[in-house]
């Protein structure tokens, strides 16, 4: 039985993928990731990871975040966004289980649904017995029903946020792909500066003016991804934000060691 308060790491679409292709994983990354995971050793660690360059791309052309359309051809296209989904996770779940990581994946779109855009319902019978047997539960941002759309986009840090409040997570991890939250696009501005520490009122201040991401982000890029977690940090929940493209920074993340990288608190 385990009591812990889980550790979620949400490994970011733009780290894993070339947000600028299609389809296009970087499997090297997921690999080193994976055997990072491995490496920190967490009895309660709930994964996220995002859509990338495999479910944005689709969900942009389709137009899934909107909702059905009333075509049957959009139903096929929302499966399709579903299942590109599937086959990223299906390569992140290849790099964990070959390092040896108990995961298995659970696809937010059997066990959730939305309104709105909303997490309305969630099925945690699966996900409560998996932590209990000390299993690695694997989510991810996910094309989902809407009770009131028809279908719709969870994004991944929506997610995060939901299950970090719902089961009071001792901290949410995120693994990016820039060295945490900057004033300005370090990608493209040299002299962008890092915040080390934020507080919840200071994350608030920044985030309209943090960025949108390169490629195509349906889910509202850095900045979308942060006003997502501020209900977390909200209710308490420490957020450590790091370059997963970067060796290491995750398992020192994971392992409460100092990164390259933001750390954020209530206070
Ligand atoms: O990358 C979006 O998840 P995110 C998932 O965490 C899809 O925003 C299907 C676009």
């Amino acid at each position: 039985m385990n009591s812990e308060r889980p550790v979620i790491l949400k490994i970011g679409g733009s780290a894993i993928t070339d947000k600028t292709g299609e389809l296009a994983a970087k499997t090297e990354i997921i690999n080193r990731l994976a055997e990072e995971i491995k490496r920190a050793d967490l009895d309660n660690l709930i994964i996220v990871h995002g859509g990338g360059s495999f479910g944005h791309p689709r969900a942009e052309e389709y137009g899934i975040k909107k909702g059905y359309n009333g075509e049957p051809s959009h139903k096929v296209q929302f499966a399709e966004t579903h299942h590109v989904m599937t086959v990223l996770n299906g390569l992140i779940m290849d790099a964990l289980i070959w390092h040896e990581v108990p995961a298995v994946s659970i696809a937010p779109s059997s066990c959730l649904i939305t309104e709105n855009g909303r997490v309305k319902f969630f099925d945690e019978t699966v996900l409560k017995s998996m932590q209990k047997m000390a299993f690695t539960p694997v989510m991810y941002g996910d094309a989902v029903l809407d009770d009131k759309l028809g279908f719709t986009i969870l994004s991944g840090d929506q997610l995060v946020a939901y299950l970090a409040i719902k089961y009071k997570a001792s901290k949410i991890v995120i693994g990016t792909d820039t060295d945490g939250l900057f004033d300005c696009d370090p990608k493209t501005n040299p002299n962008a500066k890092s915040y080390k520490h934020l507080t919840l009122a200071e994350l608030k201040e920044i985030q309209p003016k943090l960025g949108k991401a390169a490629g195509t982000d349906v889910t509202g890029g850095m900045g979308g991804k942060i006003a997502e977690l501020i209900p977390a940090v909200e209710a308490g929940v420490h957020v450590t934000i790091t370059g997963a493209t970067k060796g290491l920074s995750v398992y020192r993340a994971l392992t409460d060691q100092s990164i390259l990288g933001t750390e954020i608190d209530k206070v």
